[in-house]
């Protein structure tokens, strides 16, 4: 811990702390230090949160689908590392989304792309479920079975281990603090299970 913000968002691991740690470990990163512009990133599941939290912070790039596919994270994080290897690419996905396109995860490891992925894995497509509730329908069992990514919950460190990527799990703000700084700190792929 080597800011108040760590240290008053210790405990509560919920969407909002990560995009702030996530913000204030960029800002204190070695990654930036040799100047320029050295991140891309890419966020979906983060929404607008990330952003935010990142004001203040040395110049970096956002990379952004401009439409509502999904999937499309991954892929794109690849080609950012492979276009500019020389910078830190950080990956922010969400976790139904990153079942289309996993498969990245071994391009990553086969060209030692230099990419931290933060899965943020709520087991849903947590979307979809707001979207039904603000259709004020009725709606069973059945329909929320529909958006649920449970039973069972997928294993991304087993999966991006299997495909030759590094990963660890991240169920408080501490794990999560250690798991970022070592994925900003190191090179090569790493991917963080941020379990929601
Ligand atoms: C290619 C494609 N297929 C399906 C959809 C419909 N869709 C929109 S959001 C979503 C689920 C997203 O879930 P997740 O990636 O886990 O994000 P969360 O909302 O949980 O953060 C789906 C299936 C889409 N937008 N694009
Ligand atoms: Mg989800």
């Amino acid at each position: 811990m080597n800011s108040t913000r760590e240290q008053a968002l210790v405990g509560i691991f919920v969407l909002v702390a990560a995009a702030l740690l996530i913000g204030t470990l960029l800002a204190v990163s070695g990654a930036f230090s040799s100047g320029g512009v050295p991140h891309h990133t890419y966020f979906k599941s983060a929404g607008g949160l990330v952003p935010a939290a990142t004001a203040g912070a040395p110049p970096h790039d956002w990379l952004k689908i401009t439409g509502g596919a999904i999937g499309w994270g991954l892929p794109a994080a690849v080609g950012a590392a492979v276009a500019v290897p020389d910078r830190k690419v950080v990956a922010l996905q969400a976790d139904g989304s990153a079942m289309y396109t996993i498969q990245s995860l071994w391009t990553a490891a086969r060209e030692r792309l230099d990419i931290t992925v933060v899965i943020f894995n709520n087991r849903s497509y947590g979307i979809l479920r707001g979207e039904l509730a603000r259709l004020g329908v009725p709606s069973g069992q059945q329909a929320h079975d529909m958006l649920d990514l449970s039973r069972p919950d997928i294993n991304f460190v087993s999966l991006a281990e299997g495909l030759g990527v590094q990963a660890e799990r991240a169920t408080t703000a501490e794990q999560f603090i250690g798991a970022l700084r070592r994925g900003l700190d190191d090179p090569g792929p790493r991917l963080i299970d941020a379990v929601l």
